[in-house]
């Protein structure tokens, strides 16, 4: 029976290779949290906190996450007896929300359960792949023509699709643009849910470029809206935002408010609440894919474990590493290969992780 006796925590920035912009802002770093979980024994579990830095995505921001790990979330676990990591999250139910710094805890103790177990997380957690497909996630361009260099060069290294990011003012023309020069590509646009019903001539406009889907073209809480513009879509509607909990989940899956969800791990609150989202969403007939928040390697081997499930029919957010950082946390950084990503074989998340790196970059530490 593990029972965490120390929770540590490590802020750190890591510089993007490219500038990312979307509907709300652009970035040229990253700040996630990485949070390393150890036992009596000695054994340790690694998770990462992969919230935004600023309210945009979600209100729960980076230093928001820094409070709650330290004063309610790893108080909560260390100490506690569980069996099986599935438990974890009973520690913390009554603590409202924090999804972000609740999933690093989580993938933390299925990294450390199954490390001790001898188990890969994928099989830990019900995933029978070999390799994952990938997909890449691109942001605003200044311009068509670099946005057309970027979907290039990815189409090129075999992803199997690609998704854009639109806003009010970067729509139609640029999926035009870019469904003109690829015309056989699977290719999504995602709003992050810029646009208001009172502009919904643009999904209908949208519809006609044979997107995969639409992803959280309103805002997270319309989901009225969201089924009633599915009802008259052929394209498929996608809810990122708008799912947080199951509760939310169900209330979707009931109102139709579209066919697809993106479930993250970070969003959901760690990777048992992802599991069951993945088989309420499947049972009712939806597809799902794995999301991301442009996760350092921890994180990220974290969304390719869950990906492994059968369920995950749509290409994943999990490009390699190497789309967003020239030098990763872990080792060896993910890679794709024409576009899939190999679920490892080894115990825990298969990735080492580089404890000296993270402890000589960490701006802050704390220790629980
Ligand atoms: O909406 O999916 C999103 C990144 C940060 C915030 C929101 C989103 C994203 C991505 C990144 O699209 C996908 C990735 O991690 O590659
Ligand atoms: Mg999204």
């Amino acid at each position: 029976m593990p029972r965490v006796t120390t929770v540590e925590a490590f802020r750190l920035s890591l510089p993007l290779v490219h500038a990312f912009q979307t509907s709300s802002h652009r970035k040229t770093h990253l700040e996630h949290i990485l949070v390393r979980v150890a036992d009596a024994d000695g054994a340790v579990g690694w998770g990462e906190i992969a919230s935004p830095s600023d309210p945009y995505y979600c209100s729960e921001t980076v230093d928001i996450c820094w409070l709650t790990l330290q004063r309610y979330l790893a108080p909560a676990l260390r100490g506690a007896d569980w069996d099986h990591p599935a438990q974890v999250r009973a520690l913390w139910k009554r603590v409202r929300g924090h999804h972000f710094a609740k999933a690093g805890l989580d993938i933390a103790c299925w990294d450390l359960w199954s490390r001790a177990a001898g188990t890969p997380l994928a099989r830990a957690l019900g995933g029978d792949r070999r390799a994952i497909e990938a997909g890449v996630s691109l942001g605003i361009e200044p311009t068509i023509d670099d946005l057309l260099v970027q979907v290039g060069r990815y189409a090129a290294e075999g992803y199997r699709r690609i998704k854009l990011k639109i806003a009010p003012g970067w729509d139609v023309e640029p999926v035009r643009a870019v469904r003109a020069a690829h015309p056989g590509l699977p290719l999504h646009v995602d709003a992050n849910g810029a646009y208001g019903e009172d502009q919904s001539e643009v999904f209908t406009a949208l519809d006609r470029f044979g997107l995969t889907m639409i992803e959280q073209p309103y805002a997270p809480g319309a989901l009225a809206a969201h089924a009633r513009l599915q009802a008259r879509l052929e394209t498929p509607v996608c809810l990122d935002e708008s799912v947080d909990d199951l509760d939310q989940l169900d209330t979707a899956l009931e109102l139709g408010a579209g066919r697809v969800l993106n479930i993250k791990v970070s969003r959901m609150g760690g990777l048992t609440v992802a599991g069951i989202a993945h088989d309420r969403a499947v049972e009712a007939g939806w597809r799902v894919w794995c999301g991301g928040m442009h996760e350092f390697g921890v994180g990220r081997a974290a969304n390719v474990a869950i990906a492994a499930l059968p369920g995950f029919t749509l290409p994943s957010d999990v490009s390699g590493s190497d789309k967003y950082y020239a030098h990763d946390v872990v080792e060896p950084p993910i890679r794709a290969t024409e576009g899939r990503v190999p679920v490892p074989e080894t115990p825990g998340l298969g990735h080492e992780i580089d404890e000296p790196l993270v402890r000589r970059l960490a701006s802050a530490t704390l220790t629980v």
